[in-house]
């Protein structure tokens, strides 16, 4: 089930846990945008690794193959998800890596945290960009479900579904184990994805997901790519239906009418409208005006005919 009403939790500028109520189904994750190879740190009150045991660091190699000029995202930076893994009541922290392995840390308490991310068989290799943690399984065990971009090869960006075994039940300490089975619950989406939301649309008691996607396309004042509204847009969203415990996932983005593209890089769920069924707000980048998809009680989305923001928002880098 979904994590409603739920807490997540965030470390202000002293390095204390602060937690914050949120009254949607998933817990929240939060795409950073911090700049690889930055020389000086972000906030001088923070933690020195030493202390604290959280070493990683995002750091881009800038190589032929990959680099600003052939992925304009190539600066984006990776994302960071906060959640009790483990459930003995800390919060730890995954963060994903573009062209360094994922890491987790757990929470040891008193502000000093363990890298476990070999154990846990959490090691990536992909250009990893949003996380976003749910139960997905539904099993008490939180999960986690990678964006992947970067690379051309659409191989090379399949998102990763993590689920949490649990770890080992007669040990003290149960560190949490994970098993990648995205392709088995049909997810191992090939999109250059930048985030992914988990929410029941349909009210029927499990996590549908929502996978945020840009594009990595070349247009000129002579080549102008236009808007594409009828689903064959590269840079288009897509939209998975939780086919229950055990059944996976299918790709219901057409059915759903998701088809107008954007290079999407913020999302936020909830009842927009009021009307019960939890909605879907994307910013987009470019020419790719906002979205608001309004949930048709289960039979889909659609675009109202009435705006949140006026003039429609543009060049949106995030929510
Ligand atoms: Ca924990
Ligand atoms: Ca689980
Ligand atoms: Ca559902
Ligand atoms: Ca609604």
């Amino acid at each position: 089930m979904g994590q409603r009403g739920g807490r997540c939790a965030a470390f202000d500028v002293n390095g204390r846990l602060i937690y914050v109520k949120t009254g949607l189904h998933i817990f929240h994750s939060i795409l950073s945008f911090a700049a690889a190879k930055r020389p000086n740190p972000l906030c001088s009150n923070c933690s020195p690794p030493e202390r604290t045991g959280i070493d990683f660091a995002n750091t881009l190699a800038e190589g032929d193959s990959l680099n600003i000029l052939n992925y304009v995202y190539y600066y984006n930076g990776g994302g960071v998800g906060i959640a009790d893994f483990n459930n003995d009541g800390l919060e730890d922290i995954f963060f994903s890596g573009n062209e360094t392995s994922c890491r987790l840390y757990l929470n040891k308490g008193h502000l000093k945290f363990e890298d476990v991310t070999k154990s846990a068989g959490l090691e990536t290799t992909a250009w990893c960009t949003g996380v976003a943690i749910a139960d997905v399984n539904a099993d008490g065990w939180l999960d986690i479900y990678v964006s992947v971009a970067g690379h051309a090869e659409p191989e090379r960006r399949r998102n990763l579904l993590f689920v949490n075994n649990g770890g080992n039940p007669k040990s003290e300490i149960r560190n949490p184990k994970f098993i990648e089975v995205a392709e088995v619950y049909g997810i191992a989406d090939t999109s250059y994805s930048t985030q992914a939301a988990f929410f029941d649309y349909d009210l029927d008691g499990d996590l549908d997901l929502y996978v945020l996607n840009h594009a990595n396309e070349r247009a000129t004042l002579n080549t102008p790519l236009p808007k594409k509204t009828h689903g064959e847009g590269s840079s288009n969203d897509h939209f998975y239906r939780n086919n229950g415990a055990g059944k996976g996932f299918t790709d219901i983005t057409n059915e759903a009418g998701i088809l107008t593209e954007g290079y999407g890089l913020g999302i936020a769920v909830s009842d927009f409208n009021g009307d019960g069924w939890p909605d879907v707000y994307v910013a987009n980048d470019f020419i790719y005006n906002d979205l608001l998809w309004i949930n048709e009680e289960r039979q889909g989305f659609y675009q109202p005919g009435f705006q949140l923001f006026r003039p429609p928002n543009l060049q949106q880098h995030g929510l």
